[in-house]
């Protein structure tokens, strides 16, 4: 889910030890443009700042998508197997898992998977005691890479990726990772996924440009992070959120723009930025019901069901794949 093809990256023996974090900062930093995976967003800080986000009233999606789930979840439970385990990646707060979990009685165990290993666990915490008779397997990993999930969950598998988070990654990435869920779901499965649909640029442009600058916090808070875990001493008031929206490519884009000319140290690493230059932090991709299902349909998933209200849409996919 990079924004762009990293270079081989520049050595930095002081970041080294420091791990995937590390390595994925120095290579992003040193590459050209500047670039830095979204999935880093997601530290406790950040965790919560999206949930502030979602509460907005300039950011739309996740409303539609909850009101989607709660008029049409018997529907779309209906399309799940007897005893299913539902495989969520990149569950967050499980609020969407609930509305679903609620009506499903067909659902015998759930499985959330986020990188945000605390935030995973006090949520799934929380569940069980809302619902004590539900199974829960807390997976805390990265599903952009994963390719298989323990042996120990059911057989007949089902999987939810809400929240158009399928909108971070480039489009011949969104398709290899809906390959790679087909080989952990299996054949025949049911996918449901939240897309973001393409519409005016002015009511895109305000949902990632909110009056209350809560997505500037969530964008900023990345060199925050780089600061706490890296030791680096990026100075955030040089730093400003940019937010806009790109037709030709049909995305959002993000970026941290350098407001002067500047030197940055991580470690023992030196990066320079000149004024104006940017770090590219998040893509948000915006489908058309028909695109995403061409989509799909090329990665192996036949569309058995679409829900919108014209902002957003849900999809019910099944895997076709042999
Ligand atoms: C969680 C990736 C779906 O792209 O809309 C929200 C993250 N970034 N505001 C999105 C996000 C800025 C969000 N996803």
């Amino acid at each position: 889910m990079n924004v762009h093809q990293a270079l081989p990256a520049k050595r930095s023996r002081a970041l080294e030890p420091l791990g995937e974090f590390a390595a994925d900062v120095v290579a992003g930093l040193t590459a050209k443009p500047k670039s830095l995976p979204p999935k880093y967003f997601y530290d406790l800080t950040g965790s919560s700042l999206f949930d502030r986000i979602t509460l907005l009233p300039e950011y739309y999606p996740t409303r539609s998508e909850l009101s989607l789930l709660e008029k049409h979840a018997a529907e779309m439970a209906s399309l799940l197997p007897a005893g299913a385990a539902l495989i969520e990646f990149g569950s967050g707060s499980s609020r969407k898992a609930r509305i679903l979990l609620g009506v499903a009685a067909n659902i015998e165990c759930y499985v959330p998977i986020d990188i945000s290993g605390d935030f995973l666990r006090e949520d799934a915490a929380k569940l069980r005691r809302d619902l004590p008779n539900l199974a829960i397997y807390p997976v805390a990993g990265d599903f952009t890479v994963m390719s298989e999930l323990s042996a120990g969950i059911a057989a007949s598998r089902a999987g939810f990726f809400p929240g158009s988070t399928i909108g971070n990654f480039e489009p011949h990435e969104a398709a290899s990772f809906l390959r790679r869920a087909g080989e952990m779901l299996g054949r025949g499965a049911i996918l449901l996924v939240g897309v973001d649909l393409a519409k005016s640029p002015d009511v895109l442009y305000r949902a990632y440009n909110d009056a209350e600058g809560v997505t500037a916090k969530f964008n900023l808070n990345l060199l925050v992070r780089i600061n706490r875990e890296l030791g680096g001493n990026f100075n955030l008031t040089n730093f400003e959120h940019h937010a806009f929206y790109n037709a030709d490519k049909s995305r959002i884009e993000m970026h941290l723009a350098s407001t002067k000319r500047q030197k940055v140290r991580i470690g023992d690493l030196t990066v320079d930025f000149r004024a104006g230059e940017t770090i590219h932090t998040e893509n948000s991709y915006k489908y058309s019901i028909e695109s995403f299902r061409a989509l799909a349909q090329g990665s192996g998933w036949v569309p058995v069901q679409v829900w919108t209200d014209g902002l957003f849409s849900v999809h019910a996919l099944r895997n076709a794949a042999d």
